[in-house]
């Protein structure tokens, strides 16, 4: 077993009230412009800028600090529409068999359906992946805690770090998403959690008229 090894603090930085109150009141209002897209742009996007939000979800908490995630990041034009492919073949199926009507029902607002050129539009695809155990170089297993969870606050500090560059991005979950790890060539212990388009939105995007749950909706103080 390891000891704990303790660093002094040097990076937190503390505001004063008002400052505080102030950012908050800030952040909100950039993070609540952030739509999900589903009309992009082929406009290039600097692989650079897709690396720092990378590494903005790399800083995330993660159960017993085990990181378990893996991204795959997917430009080459090949790949997107092999993932296009393999992708509008299940959605098909979802759509004509497999989705119960009361499923339909809540997807209707969104008008989504079986077609998803965005696969092949967006310059940049992210297969997120995450590790339900790890594998040592001995290839012995090792447990993981908290797998799911873990990628799911990565995934949204990546979703957040894309709208705050000035990007926007689509979480797309085919269903079912194993055809992921055989086109990535990704192992056994690593479940495909999203699939997250990122990109600029095509000149006319549109986006469906939803709205968000009010703070009395969703919050209870005690
Ligand atoms: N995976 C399908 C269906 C779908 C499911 C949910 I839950 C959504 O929020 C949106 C779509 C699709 O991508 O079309």
């Amino acid at each position: 077993m390891k000891a704990p090894r303790f660093l002094p603090l040097k990076t937190y930085r503390e505001y004063p009230i008002e400052k505080m109150a102030e950012r908050a009141a800030g952040f909100y209002a950039e993070i609540k412009r952030r739509r999900t897209v589903r009309d992009f742009s082929d406009r290039p996007v600097p692989l650079e800028v897709i690396e720092n939000c990378l590494r903005a979800a790399g800083t995330a908490p993660s159960g017993a600090n085990l990181q378990p995630w893996h991204f795959v990041v997917v430009t080459d034009p090949e790949v997107k529409r092999r993932i296009r492919e393999a992708a509008e073949e299940e959605e098909r199926q979802f759509y004509s068999e497999r989705a119960p009507q009361e499923w339909l029902d809540v997807l209707a607002p969104l008008g989504t359906d079986e077609h998803k050129p965005f696969l092949e539009a967006a310059p940049h695809l992210i297969a997120i992946f995450s590790q339900s155990y790890g594998v040592l170089p001995d290839g012995s297993h090792m447990k993981h805690y908290y797998a799911t969870e873990s990628t799911g606050i990565a995934t949204g500090i990546l979703i957040t770090a894309i709208h705050h560059a000035g990007l926007v991005s689509l979480t797309h979950t085919p269903s079912p998403m194993g055809f992921l790890n055989e086109l990535l060539g990704r192992p056994a212990n690593e479940r495909p959690f999203l699939l997250l388009v990122v990109g600029y939105p095509e000149d006319n995007a549109v986006v469906p008229d939803i709205s968000r749950k009010t703070l009395e909706e969703f919050v209870t103080f005690k």
